[in-house]
């Protein structure tokens, strides 16, 4: 099928979808649309990539320790917000589409990299290609971490957005469904489960025969919807943390302010513009990091808070001493550590202990 083939008929289905009507009797039918669209979709991927340097964001690599992307629709202060978080000089604009390409930026933050991507606005549609948003989302999926802007004033993009990065197969702020598929050469779908399920297992059958898949091995571990079996399936799923932000809150009262808080309580409130709550921002992007900081103290001296060591969370002194020097695994006797991980200051712990951010370290070395 060539690629306007397979758009015509993710759109027909797509279409097909929405004139479903959500109900207990229609699952099953709404499922094996949902296979037959993950499948295509899949495929249109594929195709997408074998086309090679297409659209732009293709050569921008990612870099650093971690990538964040910002999303939003046009003008709700991406660019803005790229400038104030980092030193890139992104071109901001009172029209829509002032960015449009993906302009990268670099955040230091706790001794770490962040490489955070603007990207052009998105709007409604934009899963099904409108406004270059298929490119665009080509990119998000790249990311580590997402960061949605909206501003006071078009609240509603929200669930818009929400549902477009949806169909396009991101899954924010959630993790895969605990489902083991193992494809074989024969015997058919064999389907066993280690809970009891609340969908029946001919229509998980029909969801593999609508996605192509005829023999296999599935083992289902948790509750899951058909959706999420439908998920399980498909190759195309991002799985991705989310930040949302509501930007321009200094352009409100505070009393409008307060009601959308309650409205929205996940959300971070914030003034690119102003700088109003970009601290927070960052600390809320380095909690989603999964790094943490320690800081080396020489034996006698103060520790060093100039030059963190960034390492992975869970690292051991071990993974941390590896870090530094290829010999200090070779050499190490024993560590001394202050801080949160430490039971009582000036602890001495082995190479099996786990740091936690902020800890003190101090190393003891074989001569
Ligand atoms: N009052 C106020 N205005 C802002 C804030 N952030 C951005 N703006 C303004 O909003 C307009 C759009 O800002 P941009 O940063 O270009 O928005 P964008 O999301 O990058 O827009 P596109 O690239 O077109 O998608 C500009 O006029 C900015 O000056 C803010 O925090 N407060
Ligand atoms: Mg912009």
């Amino acid at each position: 099928m060539s690629d306007d083939k397979t758009q015509q008929r993710i759109e027909e289905l797509q279409e097909q979808l929405r004139n479903t009507p959500v109900n207990k009797g229609t699952e099953k039918d709404r499922a094996r649309i949902k296979a037959q669209i993950a499948k295509l979709q899949e495929r249109q991927q594929q195709q997408a990539k074998k086309g090679g340097a297409r659209g732009y964001g293709y050569g921008l690599r990612k870099q650093g320790d971690m990538t964040v992307c910002l999303v939003g629709y046009p003008s709700t202060g991406k660019s803005t917000l790229l400038n104030s978080l980092t030193d890139a000089e992104s071109e901001v604009g009172d029209y829509a589409f002032t960015t449009l390409s993906v302009e990268p930026g670099v955040l230091h933050l706790n001794g770490a990299t962040i490489q955070i991507w603007d990207v052009p606005g998105l709007i409604e549609g934009a899963s099904l290609g409108k406004g270059r948003g298929k490119e665009v989302i080509s990119v998000v999926r790249n990311a580590d971490l997402l960061i949605i802007l909206t501003d006071p004033y078009r609240l509603e993009a929200i669930e818009t957005l929400y549902a477009d990065l949806y169909t396009a197969g991101l899954r924010l702020n959630t993790r895969p469904p605990d489902v083991k598929i193992h494809k074989t050469d024969k015997g058919g779908i064999n389907i066993s489960a280690t809970v009891s399920l609340e969908v029946d297992e001919e229509s998980l059958k029909d969801v593999c025969r609508e996605y192509g898949l005829t023999n296999a091995d599935i083992t289902i571990r948790e509750h899951i919807s058909i959706d999420e079996f439908v998920d399980a399936l498909a190759d195309n799923r991002v799985y991705m943390p989310c930040i949302l932000t509501v930007n321009k809150i200094d352009e409100i009262n505070q009393s409008y302010l307060e009601t959308l808080q309650q409205q929205y309580p996940s959300a971070i409130f914030l003034s690119a513009q102003t700088g109003t709550h970009i601290e927070q921002l960052k600390s809320t992007i380095w909690s989603y990091s999964g790094l943490i900081t320690a800081y080396m103290k020489k034996i006698g001296e103060e520790p060093d808070y100039d030059e963190p060591l960034v390492v992975k969370q869970g690292v051991t002194i071990e993974g941390a001493c590896s870090q530094i020097h290829k010999d200090f695994v070779k050499r190490f006797k024993y560590a001394r550590i202050w801080g949160p991980s430490a039971a009582f200051p000036e602890q001495t712990v082995g190479k099996d202990h786990t740091l936690q951010d902020g800890d003190v370290v101090e190393l003891h070395f074989y001569r």
